[in-house]
């Protein structure tokens, strides 16, 4: 079997590509959204046919890049009918089973986590993917999303606990670097659910865990509901193309210092700070134009909606809203220059004005 553990330092996300090596028919669970270029790069190297991607639940802290890959790969979205996403291909119940070439996942619930948290077992026991019910040494907490330590308890010690002692584990998330585990090493060393723990000792551990919820919670949540689609429908089209780009999850495409010198003369470049900035210490891009973020909207009409756009300002944050803006008022191909002047100037591209 091909196995790959892939990671997300942002969210200390793991995704996990699993392929038969003969067929080339493969399954990534868990793909992190700003890694779905990544991954789909990887499946392509290794002359993987991507069939599905997984998900272990509606993840808190990172959207997922089901429907990124979906979109690129023409792979198939799968995760539990007890999540509760909505558009997916595949709604698996406890004790499905998906197959890739010769090899065989079984979909186990384990829920406490969330209440459709899923495992997926290989049929010969060799290896678990448990999501975030049981992280080594550690599982998921269970202060949201119909979490329930109780629930959770029994999904670990009654069930991913039953599978042997050599089964090797690998979790949702590290925080701390560690990448697998065993079924055994857990049941003697995890802190909160070895055999040795009782149920009333665990919920109390999780009743008193104390974590601030996910920084990206109220973002990830609604997205991967709709197993990570994009709100808007020009977000989802194909990429454009008129110049090497790459898409944020704030939903902005970026463009980067070198792929904006490649393409000067073919883009409208957009300065969105004030007046002072443009003509101060950092200078400006020759021939971008000046329309300081509070009057940009007024001033669209020189610009012409047949040449793309490229926003500018001191570190890339204000352009990003000036992208949203453009975007809004009907401008269709524009771009953020990702770190605006500051890494402009870093990468020693030209500018007009400015110091040294
Ligand atoms: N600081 C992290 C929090 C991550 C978090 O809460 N992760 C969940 C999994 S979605 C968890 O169960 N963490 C267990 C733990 O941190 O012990 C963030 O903002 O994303
Ligand atoms: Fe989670």
């Amino acid at each position: 079997m091909i196995f790959r553990q892939l990671f997300d330092p942002q969210s200390a996300t793991y995704t996990y590509l699993l392929a038969d090596s003969m067929t080339r028919e493969a399954v990534l669970i868990d793909p992190v959204f700003e890694h779905a270029r990544r991954d789909a790069a990887l499946v392509e190297e290794l002359g993987l046919k991507l069939l599905f991607t997984l998900e272990t639940h509606v993840h808190a802290d990172h959207v997922t890049g089901a429907s990124l890959l979906e979109r690129r790969l023409g792979s198939r979205i799968a995760l539990s009918k007890a999540s509760g996403a909505e558009g997916a291909d595949l709604y698996l119940a406890d004790g499905d089973t998906l197959a890739f070439g010769r090899h065989v996942l079984e979909a186990w619930a384990t829920p406490g986590h969330t209440s459709g948290c899923m495992s997926y077992v290989l049929a010969d026991r060799s290896m678990a993917f448990t999501g975030d019910a049981l992280l080594i040494r550690g599982c998921g907490r269970t202060d949201f999303q119909q979490g329930d330590a109780r629930q959770l308890f029994r999904s670990v010690r009654n069930r991913l606990f039953s599978l042997p002692d050599d089964c090797l584990l690998y979790p949702g998330h590290d925080y701390r670097g560690l990448t697998a585990s065993s079924v055994g090493e857990e049941k003697l060393f995890n802190p909160r659910l070895a055999e040795s723990i009782g149920e009333d000792d665990f919920v109390g551990y999780m009743n008193n865990l104390g974590l601030a919820h996910p920084k990206l919670m109220e973002v990830a949540v609604p997205a991967n509901l709709h197993c990570g689609r994009p709100e808007r429908e020009e977000e989802q089209s194909d990429e454009p193309d008129w110049a090497p780009l790459s898409y944020t999850i704030a939903g902005i495409w970026e463009i980067q210092p070198n792929g904006l010198e490649e393409h000067l003369t073919q883009v409208q470049i957009v300065d969105v700070r004030d007046p002072d900035e443009f003509s101060g210490p950092l200078g400006h891009i020759a021939g971008a134009k000046l329309m300081p973020l509070g009057s940009l909207t007024s001033m669209t009409d020189s610009l012409s909606k047949e040449l793309p756009v490229v926003v500018v300002c001191r570190s890339g944050a204000r352009s990003a809203q000036a992208a949203v803006l453009l975007r809004n008022a009907g401008f269709v191909r524009v771009a953020n220059l990702a770190g605006g002047m500051v890494r402009w100037r870093a990468q020693r591209h030209a500018v007009r004005g400015g110091s040294d």
